[in-house]
């Protein structure tokens, strides 16, 4: 009998078929209080978890003696209990790599539509509101030549700064906790404090995951500090970003816009008063959502969770310094 894994999210027939080969795969709809208790008997033989968008805790994990390893479709991972993970010696694997390019591809259109009121700019040609020549109040801002200020200097930053920096001739600065070398030759990057890069920024890329530190990290007074002209971009983790302060101070005009991939609750409510407003630009969490980049994800995950369940954690796993071997 093969040992079983517990998926739960939807696979491509041939990534399905490489994990079958030497897994039991049981397929569940979401992971979920329900779908634990629905499969109870699956969830306690399982030795590997896979997939995205579920929470894994302590209870979870209580109602999985057996787990080994969890291998989740994304490079962010705030939904697992690392240390609970890392107590019971269970690898936590993730996707860093795959969707660097198309996560700030995803970033630089938050920054253009928002600048250049694309949507809005669309609705109201659609709206048949086109009907004299367009002046001032059609009017939006430069994104060229602007400051670009980047909060988290990972992978997808320095790939955003790259398309900034030689597409749009864009000057750079970041916040990080150390200097990153390779981005301050490549792209020219100044590293500043939050405050003075808030205050110098045309275009603020919030870049970050979720932790307790990060949490709320850009609040009313944050917000504060931002130039009139300036546009709030946020394609990390939602609430690293106080969302009534960004409503007020986008309702306010204390900023000029705001591009969002990532809100405080998801899906958003319909009735977030945040929907209403010209100036926001909005997309329901996709930034590595292209069929190319979700299928690399699927593949590094499938891959990333028969490595770790063969004791190969060396690459791409969150916990392996923490693990016994
Ligand atoms: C994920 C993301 O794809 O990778 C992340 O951390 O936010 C997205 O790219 C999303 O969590 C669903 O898989």
């Amino acid at each position: 009998m093969k040992p079983s894994v517990i998926l739960y999210e939807s696979l491509p027939a041939d990534l399905l078929s490489r994990l079958s080969e030497q897994y039991d795969v049981t397929e569940i709809s979401g992971l979920n209080a329900e779908t634990v208790a629905e499969h109870a008997d699956a969830f306690r033989q399982a030795v590997g978890l896979l997939g995205s968008g579920g929470k894994v805790d302590q209870t979870l994990l209580d109602s999985m003696p057996a787990l080994k390893a969890c291998s989740t479709i994304s490079v962010g991972y705030d939904l697992f209990d690392v240390d609970a993970l890392s107590a019971r010696n269970i690898a936590l694997m993730h996707t860093p790599t795959v969707l660097t390019d198309t996560v700030a591809d995803t970033i630089m259109a938050l920054v253009l539509a928002s600048a250049r009121r694309v949507t809005e700019l669309d609705r109201w040609v659609k709206a048949g509101k086109w009907t004299k020549n367009i002046g001032p109040e059609e009017f939006s801002i430069d994104v060229h030549h602007k400051t670009l200020g980047i909060v988290g200097m990972g992978r997808i930053g320095k790939a955003v700064a790259q398309r900034a920096r030689f597409g749009f001739d864009m000057e750079i600065l970041y916040t990080a906790r150390s200097a990153h070398k390779d981005a301050e030759e490549r792209f020219a990057a100044t590293r500043c404090e939050l405050d003075e890069l808030l205050k110098k920024s045309d275009f603020v890329c919030i870049i970050l995951p979720l932790t307790d530190q990060t949490r709320h990290m850009i609040g009313a007074g944050q917000l504060a500090l931002m130039k009139s002209s300036a546009i709030l971009i946020n394609a990390g983790r939602g609430p690293v970003v106080d969302e009534q302060a960004l409503t007020r101070a986008l309702k306010e005009k204390t900023i000029y816009g705001a591009g969002l991939d990532v809100f405080e609750q998801e899906p958003i409510p319909a009735r977030s008063e945040l929907l209403t407003l010209p100036n926001v630009v909005t997309l329901p969490h996709v930034g590595s959502a292209t069929h190319e980049t979700r299928y690399a994800m699927k593949k590094d995950g499938v891959e990333n969770l028969l490595a770790a369940l063969s004791g190969h954690t060396d690459k791409n796993c969150v916990n392996a310094s923490a693990l016994k071997k």
